[in-house]
């Protein structure tokens, strides 16, 4: 899509820090009036997550269920079977999601690993569903890899400010986080790159870490904002609940700084009340996790879901991509 004069790379931080001193209905309105100027403001995108290979993760991220820093009663598994995701594949197509996300918790994979991905890639791709993966950092050729087998989306976060990053992680650096995101960006892949609220961070963080999303080379094409799932055994486990009005104020925030990206609903809903949800609706959200699970968490109930779209007029966004198969 051609650059409109609202989408810009050359978001300074005091421009961040002004929107979002902004009173509330400021900037909802604010965001509301750029999402409809670039999106029916009636259409949720709807993404499905499988978690291929759970567990045993070697790195030690403070928030994450699957690291094998952390007890929390989550088992390392082995790689799903190639029949068992492509089942779950057809099953979210008949659902009624558009995209297959594909999990691994993994710090980075290995050749082996890259190509059994592909090869799920190639048969998720042939069911005529856009396909994610976030196996981790990647490599230049790894990326290459897996854009030839098709794959649409690489889902990779910088999660929190580079500042607050330490705190939370300490087996990579942001710099490894941003190197994978230029990898995948090279390899023509499209971004899906967003962050947690809730990690015991300041303001301060989450606009450094939205200013940082917005003066990437280019926005990423999807932006998921996640509420922290608190999990017993983690280190974030008595973490502090967010406010909802500051998670809705991020969603806006996203929304006017990366105008034309999907901003996804992500991980949390189980947590958000309906109302909630509504408001990040329309403060410019267009995209949410659809289906029981995430990867190791609950999610909210398809069926329960689609009555909160159908309470609220919204519809599930349509697959435009070439080549669909019926
Ligand atoms: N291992 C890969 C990685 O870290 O990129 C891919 C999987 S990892 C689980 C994907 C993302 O899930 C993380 O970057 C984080 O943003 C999100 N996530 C993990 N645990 C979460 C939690 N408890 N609450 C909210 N988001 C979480
Ligand atoms: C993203 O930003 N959130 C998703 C997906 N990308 C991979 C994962 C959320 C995980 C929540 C905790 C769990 O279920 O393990
Ligand atoms: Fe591993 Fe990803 Fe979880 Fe971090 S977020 S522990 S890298 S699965």
């Amino acid at each position: 899509m051609p650059d409109t004069p609202d989408i810009r790379h050359d978001w300074t931080l005091d421009e961040v820090w002004a929107l979002a001193r902004l009173p509330f209905n400021d900037l909802l309105y604010r965001a509301h009036t750029v999402h409809r100027r670039h999106f029916d403001p009636n259409a949720v995108q709807m993404s499905t997550l499988v978690s291929v290979k759970t567990g045993g993760c070697a790195e030690d991220c403070a928030y994450c269920p699957q690291s094998a820093h952390h007890e929390t009663g989550v088992q390392a598994g082995h790689m799903m079977d190639a029949a068992e995701v492509l089942d779950r594949a057809r099953a979210a197509r008949a659902s009624g999601a558009t995209r297959f996300c594909m999990g691994a918790a993994w710090r980075s994979p290995k050749p082996r690993q890259v190509e059994q991905f592909a090869g799920l890639i190639r048969e998720v791709g042939a069911l005529g569903l856009e396909t994610c993966a976030t196996l981790g950092m990647l490599t230049g050729p790894q990326a290459q890899q897996l854009k030839d087998a098709g794959l649409d989306y690489y889902n990779h976060n910088l999660d929190t400010s580079e500042r607050h990053y330490p705190q939370i992680i300490s087996t990579r650096s942001y710099q490894d986080r941003l190197e994978t995101l230029q990898n995948v960006r090279n390899a023509g892949l499209k971004v899906c790159c967003g962050g947690i609220i809730g990690l015991g961070e300041e303001l301060r963080d989450r606009v450094e870490l939205l200013h940082t999303l917005a003066t990437l080379p280019a926005h990423p094409d999807s932006v998921p904002v996640n509420q922290l799932v608190a999990v017993e055994g983690t280190p974030l486990a008595d973490a502090a609940p967010v406010d909802p009005l500051d998670f809705v104020r991020v969603i806006a925030l996203a929304r006017i700084l990366m105008p034309a990206s999907h901003v996804r609903l992500s991980a949390g809903r189980t947590a958000m009340s309906d109302e909630m949800q509504a408001l990040c609706f329309f403060a410019g959200a267009n995209s949410m996790f659809y289906g029981e699970r995430l990867l190791t968490t609950p999610n909210p109930q398809a069926d329960r879901d689609l009555v909160l779209l159908d309470r609220l007029g919204l519809r599930p966004e349509p697959l435009v991509a070439a080549g669909q198969q019926a």
